[in-house]
């Protein structure tokens, strides 16, 4: 409630309670939106890491680290390269410690959207590495950005110059980013704007759920409906239907950090990736993160993965396990609680 003052504050699981952080003050965390202080502050990008630190790293230009032990504590670091403040745009964790951010506007509303994306890589010490990388081929403000098990990036919605509850201007062709080139590719188009309220979802069969936009009472806008992408992973050239590996072992629904899970295979495997269940409002996603996985081959078709003993690497909570062939071609993903 109220504009402004929404200084920084931690929830406890344990106690189901809120403890105040006097020493991260939102201010610093503000853009410089022409709508003060009630924009300024709204839909940040937080990314937790270990130690109970967190990356504060947009939508302003400017980013920072934040401590949450004791009353708190917030501090520089750095730039997204050459971003302007984001505001709307998307931030999306695609691999451990690597985010990309894409599109946003210097304003809430009413501002032109930019094509532009960036990389921003907390792996090489204190300062995290920004970089750009490949422009979109369309510029979106209310867009919504889904990592999905390959590491791959596919965005969807937006439009040209942000306006809640209007769809003038939509972007109806989603892209894809592919991290190993910095390239976005257009993929197959929507039928329906998702703009402003709207949503997008990895779904544990590899699919991804956009739905939603507008959603207030009277507005010609509201979109009360949803359709599924399927990402070219799971196509042959024709538009069939790839054969996909299946994870054939029994997984448990729960495990805990540093824990050796056997898993087999009808098929020969390459890669292993959990991707944590999203929480996607307001084009803002703070909780979607992709962990690949080290693991060892133990028989045919049978592997021993690790499991982060970081939990600052595998955040608490529940994630899909993919389980992905020689072609890049995922599994269905078991469910798999970590805490
Ligand atoms: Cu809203």
């Amino acid at each position: 409630g109220g504009i402004g003052g929404k200084d920084g504050e931690v929830w406890s699981a344990a106690g189901g309670t809120w403890r105040r952080l006097p020493g991260v003050p939102v201010k610093t965390t503000m853009t410089d939106d022409p709508a003060g202080p009630y924009r300024a502050d709204n839909h940040q990008w937080l990314h937790a890491i270990s130690g109970g630190r967190v990356l504060h790293l947009g939508p302003s230009k400017q980013l920072n680290w934040i401590s949450t032990r004791g009353d708190g504590s917030i501090t520089p670091a750095g730039t997204r390269a050459d971003s302007t403040d984001a505001m709307n745009g998307n931030a999306v964790a695609y691999d451990i410690g690597k985010l990309l951010t894409l599109g946003g506007a210097t304003a809430y509303e009413k501002a032109p959207a930019t094509n532009r994306a960036y990389t921003v890589d907390l792996n090489g010490g204190k300062k995290p590495i920004s970089a750009r990388t490949g422009d979109m081929s369309h510029a979106r403000a209310f867009s919504n950005s889904v990592v999905m098990p390959d590491g791959k990036v596919a965005v969807f919605g937006g439009q040209f110059t942000p306006v809640p509850f209007s769809d003038d201007r939509s972007v109806l062709t989603p892209e894809i980013w592919d991290p190993a080139t910095g390239r976005f590719t257009p993929v197959a188009s929507m039928a329906v704007p998702r703009n402003y309220h709207s949503v997008a979802n990895l779904l544990p069969d590899g699919r991804i759920f956009t739905g939603g936009g507008g959603l207030c009472g009277g507005c010609t806008t509201n979109h009360p409906n949803g359709a599924i992408f399927t990402p070219p992973y799971l196509l042959n050239p024709d538009g069939t239907e790839r054969t996909r590996p299946r994870l054939i072992s029994t997984i448990p629904t729960r495990t805990a950090h540093g824990a050796r899970l056997p898993v087999r295979t009808d098929t020969a495997i390459a890669s292993f990736a959990l991707v944590r269940a999203g929480a996607a409002t307001h084009s803002t996603d703070n909780d979607q993160r992709r962990v690949p996985l080290t693991y060892r081959q133990t028989g045919t078709h049978a592997y021993e993965l690790a499991i982060p003993t970081d939990p600052g690497v595998a955040l608490p909570g529940t994630y899909m396990l993919f389980a992905l062939d020689m072609r890049g071609v995922p599994s269905k993903a078991a469910l798999l609680t970590l805490n």
